[in-house]
């Protein structure tokens, strides 16, 4: 049974049984003092309002059955999947495999590399590993999609115009109907997630729709009856 959602620019009609909800770097290195966020020179702070509407979102995916897949940007130990360009960019004292408060900045087994606790993955749920800032880029979450007959994916996470409008950009041009989650999304700038939430359904959805948690939790209690 579908269900439709109220959405920008127009509404969504999401089948609870073709969809994913994909929860994009909820990570300590993101949103706590001392990591990779920090050490751009952003404040983390701002990050935190987005976890309560994925929190929320997250408790009806689950109990309406929806497939629920979680990432998380990071590197191997020994760095080989690091691009030099990467490393390089920006003048900052910490760089990416430096050691920092909560282990070393964004290196997968680094405690700042766990995903918060407050949305700790269940252990059906798979964790996607990525080197990059797109979820699909150099990962296997598009055959785990396609394993599953997923064809819809709500998006969540931080930060809206980077990671989260990267997997955004792949997803749509692998053929998959986005729905960006407008408060369980956030940036460093609030300026930048406003316009990055505007691209993505300006020109009657060019890359997808946008609509808040409370829309998508009350379709999939609907669809749940
Ligand atoms: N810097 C910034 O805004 N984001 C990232 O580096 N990665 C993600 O968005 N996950």
């Amino acid at each position: 049974m579908t269900v439709s959602i109220s959405a920008r620019p127009y509404e969504f009609v999401l089948d609870p049984k073709k969809v994913a909800f994909v929860i994009i770097d909820m990570q300590r290195d993101f949103l706590e003092p001392g990591g990779f966020g920090a050490a751009l020179g952003n404040d983390v702070s701002q990050l935190r309002a987005a976890i309560g509407p994925i929190g929320g979102v997250l408790t009806a995916c689950r109990m309406a059955g929806v497939f629920v897949i979680h990432t998380r940007e990071g590197h191997r130990p020994d760095l080989s999947d690091l691009n030099g360009a990467k490393h390089r960019r920006g003048r900052f004292a910490t760089r990416i495999g430096d050691a920092g408060p909560m282990g070393r900045i964004l290196v997968r087994g680094a405690e700042g590399h766990d995903i918060i606790a407050e949305l700790a993955p269940a252990v059906d749920e798979p964790v996607i590993d990525k080197p990059g800032k797109g979820a699909f880029y150099a990962t296997d979450l598009e055959a785990i999609l396609r394993g599953r007959g997923i064809t819809q994916l709500i998006l969540a996470g931080v930060t809206t115009e980077v990671c989260v409008h990267t997997t955004l950009r792949e997803a749509n041009d692998r053929g998959f109907e986005c729905l960006v989650l407008e408060d369980g999304t956030a940036s460093y700038f609030p300026e930048f997630h406003r316009v990055a939430l505007d691209m993505a359904c300006a020109q009657d959805g060019i890359f997808g729709w946008v609509a808040p948690s409370a829309a998508v939790i009350s379709a999939l209690s609907k669809g749940a009856e």
